[in-house]
């Protein structure tokens, strides 16, 4: 399936200036996310990786401390042929020993969530009791720092980190690039089909705890299969997790495998290709990764191959991206939706757009919070969405490094925006109503949302 390619090969790269400048405005507050002002000059000092997507993936996964072999008689270990990579490199510096090196244990104080004054019980308990669909959720980015650690322990794997408050103290990021450099880093641990389904059977663990009852799933396959972890592997234990979870929880599913735009698109076609023994257990494709640089139309034959196949599609875009990348999104990839759409806010023209189309956009407050896209929650999109009658949803994203998983997001948001209950319990509508589920379950769904609201 491969295809010469004859397109544009984007040049990775980092945001330009004017990005850059965006992000941090002369004048604007970021209290809420000290990692935000911090450490924009000590990054460019040391950061390696540091949004330098010149690096092969393969570096870029190098792994994050000297990893050792994996221990003798680890069941199901497969490391899949090409096993060159990220285990055999060693590199100086990476960011997560960077971090650890440094010690930095930056106090964050309270989370945004606690800081809030605006605390409502009866609003907070509204949100607990309502059943929700989380759409947009990338399973690495559950890995908690305990998971972290037990995993690195069990594979061999050594970490720059003695214990998991210093891991959780290098989560500070002053952008998409800066958290991705640790977020892939953090893979390393992740090698066999057992730690793929541990990974995904913590997060539905904590899913069931929010009343979450369908999840649309994220996973990153290039993040290992360039690690030499085989693509069966990964989509084996991710898929065992989720069959559980729907007979012992009650939580249903569709997986999302997404290309990772920093890479080329032959690299998206091999990764489409090695996919094909599996569509019967893959619903849809997606698009994530470093965002500015990389525009969506640099995917548009590899989206069009998925949709042949009867895939779903949906993209990032408008996270760090301009209006621009929506509009490509949905003309030339023509996504089902969007995940994120923040900047689409920027274009008037592009708004009305989707709200004709009803477009739902997955929005993941504590995640624009901890990446400097807004500056306080309080600028969190969904305000304005919900005012331009957009369908907006609520979702964590990598809520192991983000600070929060659904319901700590609905409540920093319902708490800034001051959302009214018939607000929340429109937000948890458009999550079944967004999702791919078929119309009957959605109908099911909503039903038991206007119970729950109903008595309160
Ligand atoms: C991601 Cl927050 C975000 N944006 C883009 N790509 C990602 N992959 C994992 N988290
Ligand atoms: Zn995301």
């Amino acid at each position: 399936m491969s295809q010469a390619l004859g397109g544009r090969h984007d040049k990775p790269g980092r945001m330009d200036e004017s990005e850059q400048l965006k992000q941090v405005e002369p004048g604007q507050v970021r209290i809420a996310e000290p990692g935000c002002h911090q450490r924009g000059i000590e990054q460019q000092q040391w950061c390696i990786g540091g949004g330098d997507n010149r690096l092969t993936l393969a570096d870029r996964l190098g792994c994050p401390v000297a990893v050792t072999q994996p221990a003798a008689g680890m069941a199901g270990m497969d490391r899949g042929q090409g096993q060159s990579s990220a285990g055999h490199i060693h590199r100086d510096r990476t960011e997560l020993e960077r971090r650890a090196r440094a010690g930095q244990a930056v106090d964050r104080g309270a989370s945004p969530v606690q800081r809030q004054s605006m605390t409502n019980p009866a609003r907070n308990a509204l949100i607990a009791r309502l059943p929700k669909a989380e759409l947009h959720l990338h399973i690495e980015g559950s890995l908690e720092p305990e998971l972290l650690f037990a995993l690195a322990q069990r594979n061999g794997v050594s970490i720059p980190f003695d214990s998991v408050e210093a891991v959780r103290a290098a989560y500070s990021f002053s952008n998409l690039q800066d958290f991705l450099d640790i977020y892939y880093q953090g893979m390393s641990v992740l090698l066999t089909e057992q730690d793929f389904y541990d990974l995904t059977w913590a997060y539905l663990e904590r899913a069931a705890d929010d009343n979450v009852r369908h999840v649309e799933i994220f996973f990153d396959p290039q993040g290992h299969t360039e690690r030499g972890v085989a693509f069966d592997t990964v989509v084996d234990g991710i898929e065992r997790a989720l069959k559980q979870g729907e007979a012992e929880l009650g939580i249903s599913y569709r997986l999302i495998m997404c290309f990772l735009r920093h890479l080329s698109e032959d690299e998206a076609f091999a990764t489409l290709e090695q996919a094909l023994p599996h569509l019967h257990r893959i619903h849809g494709v997606g698009l994530d990764s470093s965002e500015v640089g990389h525009p969506p139309a640099k995917f548009q034959r590899v989206f069009a191959k998925a949709r042949e196949l009867g895939l779903h599609v949906t993209a990032h875009a408008g996270e760090e991206g301009p209006p621009e990348y929506v509009h490509e999104a949905l003309d030339l990839l023509e996504v089902e939706r969007i995940d994120h759409g923040n900047r689409a806010l920027e274009d008037a023209a592009l708004v009305q757009r989707i709200a004709e189309e009803g477009l739902t956009l997955t929005v993941c407050p504590l995640s624009n919070l901890r990446l400097c896209v807004i500056g306080d929650i309080a600028e969190s999109p969904v305000r304005r969405m919900l005012d331009l009658s957009l369908k907006a949803t609520v979702n964590s994203d990598d809520p192991a490094y983000f600070g929060g998983y659904i319901n700590d997001n609905f409540r920093a948001i319902a708490d800034a925006l001051d959302l009214s209950e018939a607000e929340i319990v429109k937000l948890v509508e458009n999550s079944f109503t967004g999702s791919f589920l078929p119309m009957a379950d959605q109908i099911q769904h909503l039903a038991e949302i206007a119970e729950v609201a109903g008595g309160r």
